[in-house]
């Protein structure tokens, strides 16, 4: 018998490692990591939204060629990401030490914050459907008004 737990009993003492692992893995994040994973969310969907509107902006500084079928779809793209901004700062975040331009009013005006990001969304539906039609003029007009869109947002809710 003796025996027998001087057999088990490592073993059991490497299992209780295991099973302790295990649920600090199923534990859910700290306040602290899950703040920073909203950061991260977020800068990731504005990195995104950049890489969308990115060609449409060489457009409109003449670095590239009007190509409607590109602004097309980038402008569906911008609809997406923008239709998931209020989500992705769903988490109040200005309480933790994060890496991160995002200003506190982005809590306070909530309201307002909504409303610039629904006009960027507003504004992409209207470049795609400038980019059907596939005038030049229309496109670069509504393409002016998405980068306003970007910058009213910037100029009020992100820090320099
Ligand atoms: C872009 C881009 C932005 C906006 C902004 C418009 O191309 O990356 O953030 O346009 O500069 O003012």
């Amino acid at each position: 018998m003796l025996k027998l737990i001087n057999v088990l009993a490592p073993a059991s003492a490497t299992l209780m490692a295991t099973l302790s692992v295990a649920v600090a893995q199923n534990a859910p994040p700290s306040p602290e990591k899950q703040a920073e994973k909203a950061v991260e969310i977020r800068q990731g969907l504005f990195n995104v939204q950049g890489f969308a509107f990115g060609p449409v902006g060489a457009m409109l500084k003449g670095a590239a060629p009007v190509d409607a079928a590109l602004v097309q779809k980038e402008a569906a793209r911008v609809q997406m990401t923008s239709s998931m901004i209020t989500e992705v700062f769903k988490l109040d975040t200005r309480k933790f030490q994060t890496r991160t331009k995002a200003k506190d009013k982005i809590w306070t005006d909530q309201q307002d914050f909504a409303q610039k990001a629904n006009d960027l969304h507003e504004a992409a539906v209207v470049l795609e459907a400038a980019a059907r039609k596939g005038d030049k003029s229309g496109i670069l007009d509504a393409a002016g008004k998405v980068g306003n869109a970007c910058k009213a947002c910037h100029d009020e809710y992100r820090e320099k």
